[in-house]
């Protein structure tokens, strides 16, 4: 969880280098080099893939998971809502005290206790089950609720159901689940135990074991996990091991990860004391050993050898309700600054009234608006059966940590000494939000996530061409498409995807502005392709642009998207919200087009060369090369 950034970095390179096999390089637009992983890991084109992320790698505009806005909910499930979410608000209103959850380091008994009463550790639980069965957007709207009020407790409760007991959610037999979801709806608290000293981003190396007993009756499990949330106190966890399998083909025996339900009350299982943190104090984080703990077969979850898959998916099915979480969160900072912004006089002026501060109010209220957007848009798109959201909820977490945590420190400097001071909140709010940036995949990992995995699904569809040329006449449609795009491209007479159609009409001028830069986007991945070949897994500080530009488009089109929707439904705040569809468009495409310059430019390139060249000097000097003024003469 918290492990060194540079340290994950390297190793995620390394391992992708080694994974990543490309093969044939051509050499010019007719010829792109293609890149894929392994023939095994390697993105099937033919199955058709509706992520408006992975289609943006290619230029495309998939429109299907962006437009219309989601609007999933009936108005039984509306009201549903409402009835489970007001007593939960009034909850942490009345009852649940953040300041002194923050000083004890720990939600009170009494306190725990009336959240299990509120059934609030079972949103997504089947309601036959002991759960509330929320959908995602349901789930998204708690989220938004624990987040304006006390962050620590959203790590609690999400650590216990976002990921720790998700697993048997998605995965478990039917038995598992009776057996399981009925306790941790109703007294058991669940973590999700994957991080150990020596794997942080690096999640398939974990090294705790688990072996056949002789009788094949149970797993043994032997190993140590660091900075588990809920770890001290979790009686049901989802817990990853390498496990010994046979490899069918070779008939050799490979370590390959199983995730499995283990019980503390299975004997070998121990834990460390409570870890001292910066922020979400209240939630418990700790160690947790496994010393010979005998696991029944049948707790097997998701099938032996796999496991990695188990755990990435959990993490991606569970990322977007950390921006409904955070989204929440930025809304309790705009208001304490709001408050004081229209109050506080100086200079003989409220000092709202200034264009510094109007400036911050603004992106605030862009920021929130844009994570609540994608947040929304993301847990809709599960709701109808999304299958390849893992991009997108990778982005959401990225976007919502960084928002979340410049709104808050923005607000504080709104705010000035009075933001600096415990009794407002903030201090808390800021030291919880450290950790979002960090936990549930590095924003740093993340970013290159969605980068390579992007540029393999565009290498793939390459590939693909490139093998329709080794069949030309069943192909020519194929073929065809493609070289008149090119030979378009080429003479300059290309027209980027139109999502006119798409967009309110108010909004047509900033959905070119994001289409031009969809088309943008899908070229320059296209040409870095060509010129790196297999060593565009080494550019890290071009997959940081691109990611960045990723993340600026989509974020763009989920706001687009969502003014466009309140504009066809005439809500009160439709106006309004074009204004901020329109600003964060112009903002966040400016930018894009400037990140997606720089991967190709020299001076770029030149820039980024002389910045490894500092940070490599500093690592071997182990901190500042210059002597201090004073000495260097
Ligand atoms: S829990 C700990 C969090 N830890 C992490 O997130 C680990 C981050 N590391 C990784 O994600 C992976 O190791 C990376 C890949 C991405 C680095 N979805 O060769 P590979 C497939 C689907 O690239 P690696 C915590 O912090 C890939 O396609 N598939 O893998 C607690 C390939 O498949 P195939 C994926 O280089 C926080 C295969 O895996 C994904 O080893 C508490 C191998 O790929 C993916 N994402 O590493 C939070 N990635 O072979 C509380 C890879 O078929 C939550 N693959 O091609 C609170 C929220 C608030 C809610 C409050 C409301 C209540």
């Amino acid at each position: 969880m918290f492990r060194p950034v540079t340290v994950s970095l390297l190793k995620y390179n390394r391992i992708n280098f080694q994974k990543i096999a490309l093969q044939q390089c051509f050499a010019t637009a007719a010829e792109p080099k293609v890149i894929q992983k392994t023939e095994k890991s390697a993105e099937k084109p033919t199955e058709h893939n509706f992520s408006f992320t992975m289609n943006m790698f290619r230029g495309q505009l998939e429109s299907k998971e962006a437009f219309p806005f989601p609007d999933v909910l009936t108005e039984e499930q509306r009201e549903t809502l409402h009835m489970l979410m007001d007593p939960v608000e009034r909850y942490f209103e009345e009852v649940n005290d953040p300041f002194k959850n923050d000083a004890e380091e720990k939600v009170p008994d009494n306190v725990v206790k009336g959240f299990w009463e509120l059934g609030v550790f079972g949103l997504q639980a089947p309601i036959e089950l002991g759960g509330l069965g929320l959908n995602n957007t349901q789930y998204a709207r708690f989220g938004e609720v624990v987040g304006k009020y006390d962050l620590g407790v959203g790590i609690f409760l999400g650590a216990h159901q976002s990921i720790g007991w998700k697993g048997i959610l998605l995965y478990g037999t039917p038995e598992q689940k009776e057996k399981y979801l009925t306790r941790v709806t109703s007294k058991d608290i669940a973590a999700f135990c994957l991080t150990e000293p020596s794997s942080g981003s690096d999640a398939g190396s974990i090294k705790t074991r688990a072996t056949l007993s002789p009788d094949g009756k149970h797993y043994i499990l032997n190993g140590s996990k660091i900075w588990i949330s809920n770890g001290g106190i979790a009686e049901i966890m989802t817990v990853f091991a390498q496990t010994p399998i046979q490899d069918p083909k070779t008939g050799q025996t490979v370590d390959k990860v199983t995730a499995f339900i283990v019980e503390r009350s299975f004997g070998g299982v121990t834990s460390g004391p409570p870890e001292r943190k910066m922020g979400i104090k209240c939630s418990n984080t700790a160690e947790v050993y496994f010393d010979n703990v005998p696991v029944p077969v049948e707790n097997v979850l998701g099938g032996v050898g796999n496991g990695f898959k188990v755990a990435m998916n959990i993490l991606n099915n569970g990322r977007f309700g950390m921006a409904a979480t955070l989204a929440g969160t930025m809304k309790t900072c705009m208001k304490k600054a709001v408050e004081f912004a229209t109050n506080r006089v100086q200079f003989g002026k409220k000092i709202d009234s200034f264009g510094a501060i109007q400036e911050k109010i603004a992106r605030m209220a862009l920021l929130q608006y844009v994570t609540e957007s994608v947040a929304y848009l993301i847990a809709g798109n599960m709701d109808s059966g999304s299958k390849h959201y893992h991009l997108e909820a990778a982005i959401s977490k990225c976007f919502a940590s960084e928002a979340a945590w410049n709104v808050c420190d923005e607000s504080i400097q709104i705010m000035g000494g009075m933001g600096y001071m415990k009794d407002t909140g903030l201090e808390r709010i800021m030291r919880d939000l450290r950790i979002f940036r960090i936990f549930e995949g590095t924003n740093d990992i993340l970013r290159l996530f969605v980068a390579l995995t992007g540029i393999q699904y565009a290498g793939a569809h390459l590939k693909e061409l490139q093998n329709a040329f080794k069949n030309p006449t069943a192909n020519l449609g194929l073929i065809f498409g493609e070289a008149s795009k090119r030979v378009v491209r080429t003479v300059g007479l290309s027209s980027p995807p139109s999502m006119d159609h798409l967009v309110h009409k108010d909004l047509i001028s900033s959905a070119s502005v994001i289409a031009k830069n969809l088309d943008l986007f899908g070229q320059t991945v296209e040409s870095t392709l060509i010129k790196y070949g297999k060593g565009i897994v080494n550019e890290q500080f071009i997959l940081n642009r691109l990611a960045n530009a990723a993340i600026d488009i989509y974020t763009s089109t989920a706001a687009i998207s969502r003014a466009s929707y309140s504009a066809s439904k005439n809500l009160e705040s439709a106006d309004f919200e074009k204004l901020l569809a329109q600003t964060w468009i112009f903002e966040a495409n400016e930018r894009a087009a400037s990140n997606l310059k720089a991967v190709s430019s020299g001076k770029h390139l030149d820039y980024f060369s002389k910045l490894s060249q500092i940070s490599k000097k500093i690592c071997e000097n182990q901190g500042v090369v210059q002597k201090n003024p004073t000495d260097a003469l």
